[in-house]
């Protein structure tokens, strides 16, 4: 595991000294914050006036206050050095906004990858064997059932909503086949006063944090009871109730709206970060690299939860970067990164369980990759054995599964039994095929919901619109389905 995760709470405090000097010590930029008298015309040093000092004083009458930045040193006229010197070029250093950089007279070029890949933290073998001398979070007896148990639902409503979907009772599906861990071990480590921002393969943190079946049905149908009131496509999930916010489709969006709300957060003094996850794919976005740069000079507490799968639909991961993976971006943007297992519940919850105690208590984003793989299809609309093979997709359906390895460990410690697992499968199953049936009884929002919540007085063109639709239901009232309410 990286140094800076290395131990728990001791640990986690000299890290964050680490982490805090290494923000300020001399390559820190912001030292300072001066309370300004606004009455004061020249309330900073003379030699500190620079464009940024004179932009800083028009926001004074706004704000009351002001961040100073230390400047750069004035310029030294040394006397020239002594030839034989010839060690110069490696004590003298460039006084740069942001920090000093030494001189080089070598010629290199950084190379774009280091020789060896940054390694893998994993608390528990393929096998789902602890490791020797690992450190990693305490699990009781209670909470880790609570995440087994969860694994398995989560997998079954898969299963089960998957083949509704075949069956033609609901348009769409998305399943998170094979990344049950990074869904219920990260949830198991943050606080319910987390915000979660999803991509949309995370549905298992709403599953931990209570959402009932019922409650994903009700979405799924587009039912009247459907929080999204019907208006978005299946699987996008979304609670007031649990700090999740809805789901949306364009694929990192979500990045800068988690930095936005983490800073929220840090400026309300709240004992909360922000959790957005994404895929691999998604780290080719914009929004990917804008949220990461601001989340790092914002200091805003933020966990990005890298799921690599290795495939983004068909395009896999060697079309998508040719980094060392997604860790070795976070270094590149000053913020913290580890690259856990994310098929090992123990090792994503050690990280995940960690790295908010950092965000949060040092006021700093961390990244998290967590390696993994989409056993199942990207949604209903893809069939990825047309372009990966077969046997890559059983080894890790099998071999690496990450429900059976869990059970494996908590198994091993007499904590749960073939009867208990048959307990569990029995109920989710009665609960989803209830909470299916129930929502497809429910009659659908009323069709006034679709004008509505985006204005407050609807525009014209939305005002024709709607009486363009009622006209046209008056006159095919026979293929009008009858569940929606006029
Ligand atoms: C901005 C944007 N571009 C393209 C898409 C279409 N799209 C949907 S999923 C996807 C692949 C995402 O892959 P990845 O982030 O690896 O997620 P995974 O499916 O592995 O969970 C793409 C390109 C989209 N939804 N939004
Ligand atoms: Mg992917």
């Amino acid at each position: 595991m990286a140094s800076w995760f290395r131990r728990s709470s001791g640990s986690v405090k000299t890290v964050a000294r680490q982490l805090l000097s290494s923000r300020l010590g001399s390559g820190g930029a912001l030292n300072q914050s001066f309370a300004i008298a606004r009455s004061s015309p020249h309330p900073l040093p003379l030699s500190s006036r620079s464009s940024l000092v004179i932009w800083g004083m028009s926001r004074v009458a706004e704000l009351g206050t002001i961040q100073r930045f230390e400047s750069t040193e004035e310029e030294k006229h040394l006397e020239p050095p002594e030839e034989e010197d010839s060690d110069l070029d490696y004590h003298e250093e460039m006084d740069f906004p942001g920090g000093k950089v030494r001189f080089t007279s070598e010629m290199e070029f950084i190379s774009g990858n280091s020789e060896t890949r940054v390694p893998c933290f994993r608390v528990l073998d393929q096998y789902g064997r602890l490791l020797n001398n690992v450190d990693f979070e305490q699990v009781s007896e209670e909470a880790a059932v609570k995440i087994y148990a969860n694994m398995v639902t989560l997998q079954m409503m898969d299963v089960i909503l998957y083949e509704a979907q075949r069956q033609g009772r609901i348009s769409f599906y998305l399943t998170s086949m094979g990344e049950e861990a990074i869904n219920i071990a990260s949830a198991a480590a943050l606080s319910d006063d987390d915000v979660v921002l999803p991509q949309y393969r995370e549905h298992g943190v709403l599953l931990w944090r209570g959402f009932t079946m019922q409650e994903f049905a009700n979405q799924l149908m587009g039912n009247r009871f459907d929080y999204g009131k019907g208006r978005q496509m299946p699987i996008h999930y979304g609670s007031n109730k649990h700090n999740y916010v809805t789901i949306s489709s364009p694929i990192a969006t979500q990045l800068p709206q988690a930095v936005g709300i983490a800073y929220s957060l840090k400026m309300d003094k709240k004992n909360a970060c922000a959790v957005t996850y994404i895929g691999d794919g998604g780290t080719s976005e914009g929004d990917f690299h804008a949220g990461l740069n601001f989340a790092a000079v914002t200091e805003s507490p933020v966990l990005f939860i890298c799921r690599n799968n290795g495939w983004a639909i068909s395009t896999h991961i060697s079309e998508q970067f040719r980094s060392d993976g997604v860790v070795v971006k976070g270094r590149a943007y000053g913020i913290p990164s580890i690259r856990v297992d994310g098929n090992d519940a123990l090792a994503v919850y050690t990280a995940v369980k960690r790295a908010r105690e950092i965000a949060i208590e040092k006021h700093t984003p961390i990244l998290i990759e967590a390696m993994t793989y989409r056993v199942g299809h990207h949604s209903t609309s893809d069939d990825s054995t047309k372009y990966r093979p077969i046997n890559e997709i059983e080894y890790w359906k099998t071999a690496r599964n990450p429900v059976s390895k869990f059970r494996n460990w908590v198994e091993s410690n007499g904590w749960w039994s073939d009867e208990a697992e048959a307990e569990l499968r029995t109920r989710v199953r009665k609960q989803l095929l209830q909470a299916i049936q129930n929502a497809e009884k429910t009659e659908k929002p009323p069709l006034r919901e679709l004008f509505a919540d985006v204005y407050d007085v609807p525009p014209a063109n939305l005002q024709d619109q709607e009486a363009e639709l009622r006209e046209a239901i008056k006159r095919h009232l026979e293929d009008y389905p009858s569940d929606v309410p006029v």
